[in-house]
């Protein structure tokens, strides 16, 4: 007889539902990473979860755990007040790089400076996903998307916002850090 081997589970801390995201996409390799890391740390009784607008906005429907919904880029202004009012709680953010670091930029800065009591998600794809991969602050010089059809040419449209490091040199940011996924 076979001994069967486990190689897959879903974690605790995620839906079982399908997935709307696109082939290639890894928002879901985050929710899942994410989700494995709050399953280990046994806190998922704990978590409250704030969404984005973006094509992450449904991660309330993943996330096996409270959520709210932010207006565009003021994740991190909600999560703020609700982990002031809620302190046992962890509060969470998962927000794209239109969202953080375009119209929520303020949001982001100010969270980081006060040195909330929060954790921030970050996804950077390079572009506006939701509304059709349009040029986002961190996109790339010379890469091409539908509104630099061209590639993003620098003397015109300006240089990439380095978010990471930008924040990193805020005093009230305790840990900040820059991976890839693949
Ligand atoms: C106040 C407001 N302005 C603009 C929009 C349109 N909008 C929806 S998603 C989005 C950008 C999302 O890009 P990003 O945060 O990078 O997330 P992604 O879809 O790439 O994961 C914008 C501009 C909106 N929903 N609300
Ligand atoms: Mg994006």
């Amino acid at each position: 007889m076979l001994d069967e081997v486990v190689v897959y589970e879903r974690p605790q801390s995620l839906e079982e539902c399908a997935t709307h995201y696109c082939p290639g996409c890894t928002h879901g390799v985050a929710h899942r990473l994410i989700a494995e890391v709050i399953d280990e740390m046994g806190i998922r009784d704990r978590m409250i979860g704030v969404a984005s607008v973006g094509c992450s906005v449904f991660a309330y429907n993943y996330f096996d755990f409270d959520f709210v919904q932010a207006p565009h880029g003021r994740a991190p202004a909600m999560a703020t007040g609700i982990k002031r009012v809620l302190p046992d709680r962890i509060v969470m953010t998962y927000q794209g790089d239109g969202d953080m670091a375009s119209i929520g930029m303020g949001e982001i800065v100010h969270a980081a400076a006060r040195g909330e009591n929060i954790t921030v998600f970050f996804l950077n794809n390079a572009n506006y996903g939701m509304t059709g991969g349009q040029m986002a602050p961190t996109t790339l010089p010379g890469q091409q998307t539908t509104s630099s059809p061209k590639g993003r040419d620098v003397e015109t449209q300006g240089y990439p916002v380095r978010a990471s490091e930008l924040l990193s040199t805020l005093e009230g940011a305790s840990y900040v850090v820059r991976r890839s996924l693949h």
